[in-house]
C-alpha cells in the first residue's frame, strides 16, 4: 500500500443476524469514535458512500413462504446482503478500497458476494473467536452471523448462497482462520474435511502472533488475486473488547490484535476489509469502538514513530 488507496466506507447498521440486538449501532459508534478524522490525518481520502439499512416496509416475511427452519430473520439477512453485495461490487469496480463497518458478521455474506464479482481467486483472512461455518443443520442458535463463511463457500440455504450468483464466493484453500477458540462440532468437521487453514489460540500461544501472521500471509498471497480481511472484534479478549455479542475469554491481547493488522499493512496484500460485531449497547465505556478505530488505523499504516 505505498500508493494510498481511495477508501469507500460502507456502513451496515444491521444486527438481525446476531442473537442479541445492538450491533446495528456499531457503525455510528465507530464513526463517533473518530474513524474518519484518524484516516484523514493519515492523508487518506475516504468517501462514506453508503449506509445500508433495511427498507422500512419489509415485505411479507419470506421466512413464512420458504423453509427457513433454524435461520433467524432469513428474509432480512437476504435483503441486507443483496444490497450490500451490489454496493461492494460497484465500489470495487470503481477501484476503491472497500471498508465495511458492521453490523453483525452475517454481512460478510454480502461483502464476499460483491467482491467475488471482481476477484477470481479471492483470499479471506477471517480473524474471529469463531469460524462462522455453521449451516441450519449444524447451528446451535439459528443465528446467521454464525453461518456467513459457510454460505460464502456455497454451503447453506440456496437463497443465501445464490446472492450475486450461485458460484461459491471463496474456495476453502483460500481461507485462513485466525484466533479461533469456540468452534461447534459441525464446524470442526467442516474445517477438517475441507482442509481449511486454521490458526487457533493454541497456535498463537505456541508460535506467537508474528509467526502466525507471517505463515498466514505467505500461505494466502501465492494463491489469490485479492485478499479480504474480515475482522470480528470478538477475536480480541473481552477485557479489551467487552462490547460484542458473543464474547469468548482467552482471546487476542491488545498488542496481538494490532500486530496482526500492522503486519497485513506491511505485507500490502489486503484489498478490502470489514470490521464487525461492535455492539455499543454492551459497552458503556465505548472501549470497543475505540479499539476498532485503533485497529483500523493500524491496518491502514498508522506509525508509532
Ligand atoms: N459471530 N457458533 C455460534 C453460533 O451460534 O453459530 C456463535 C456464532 C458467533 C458468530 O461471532 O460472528
Ligand atoms: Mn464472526
Ligand atoms: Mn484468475
Ligand atoms: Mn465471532
Amino acid at each position: 500500500m505505498s500508493i494510498k488507496p481511495k477508501i469507500a466506507a460502507i456502513s451496515v447498521p444491521f444486527d438481525l443476524g446476531a442473537g442479541r440486538r445492538g450491533a446495528s449501532h456499531g457503525p455510528k459508534a465507530i464513526l463517533d469514535a473518530g474513524l474518519l478524522q484518524a484516516l484523514g490525518q493519515m492523508d487518506y481520502t475516504v468517501d462514506h458512500v453508503a449506509d445500508i439499512r433495511l427498507a422500512d416496509d419489509t415485505a411479507a416475511p419470506l421466512d413464512a413462504q420458504v423453509d427457513a427452519t433454524n435461520l433467524n430473520y432469513f428474509a432480512e439477512v437476504i435483503e441486507i446482503n443483496t444490497r450490500l453485495a451490489e454496493q461492494v461490487a460497484q465500489v470495487v469496480s470503481q477501484d476503491y478500497f472497500p471498508l465495511i463497518l458492521g453490523g453483525d458478521h452475517s454481512i460478510a455474506i454480502g461483502t464476499l458476494a460483491g467482491l467475488s464479482s471482481h476477484y477470481h481467486h479471492l483470499g479471506v483472512i477471517w480473524i474471529d473467536a469463531h469460524s462462522d461455518l455453521n449451516s441450519a443443520d449444524t447451528s446451535p442458535s439459528g443465528n446467521i452471523h454464525g453461518m456467513s463463511l459457510a454460505v460464502s463457500l456455497g454451503i447453506g440455504h440456496p437463497m443465501l448462497t445464490a446472492i450475486m450468483g450461485n458460484k461459491p464466493k471463496v474456495k476453502p484453500e483460500n481461507i485462513v482462520l485466525i484466533g479461533a477458540r469456540s468452534l461447534d462440532e459441525g464446524e470442526k468437521k467442516l474445517i477438517r474435511s475441507l482442509g481449511i487453514k486454521c490458526f487457533t489460540m493454541y497456535d498463537i500461544d505456541r508460535k506467537g502472533m508474528a509467526q502466525v501472521m507471517q505463515e498466514a500471509i505467505d500461505y494466502i498471497q501465492i494463491r489469490t488475486d485479492g485478499v479480504h480481511l474480515s475482522y470480528d472484534v470478538d477475536s480480541v479478549d473481552p477485557i479489551e473488547a467487552p462490547g460484542t455479542g458473543t464474547t469468548v475469554k482467552g482471546g487476542l491481547q491488545f498488542r496481538e490484535a494490532h500486530l496482526a493488522v500492522e503486519m497485513l499493512h506491511e505485507a500490502g496484500i489486503v484489498t478490502s476489509a470489514e470490521f464487525v460485531e461492535v455492539n455499543p449497547l454492551l459497552d458503556d465505556s465505548n472501549k470497543t469502538s475505540q479499539l476498532a478505530v485503533s485497529l483500523i488505523s493500524s491496518f491502514f499504516g498508522e506509525q508509532i514513530l
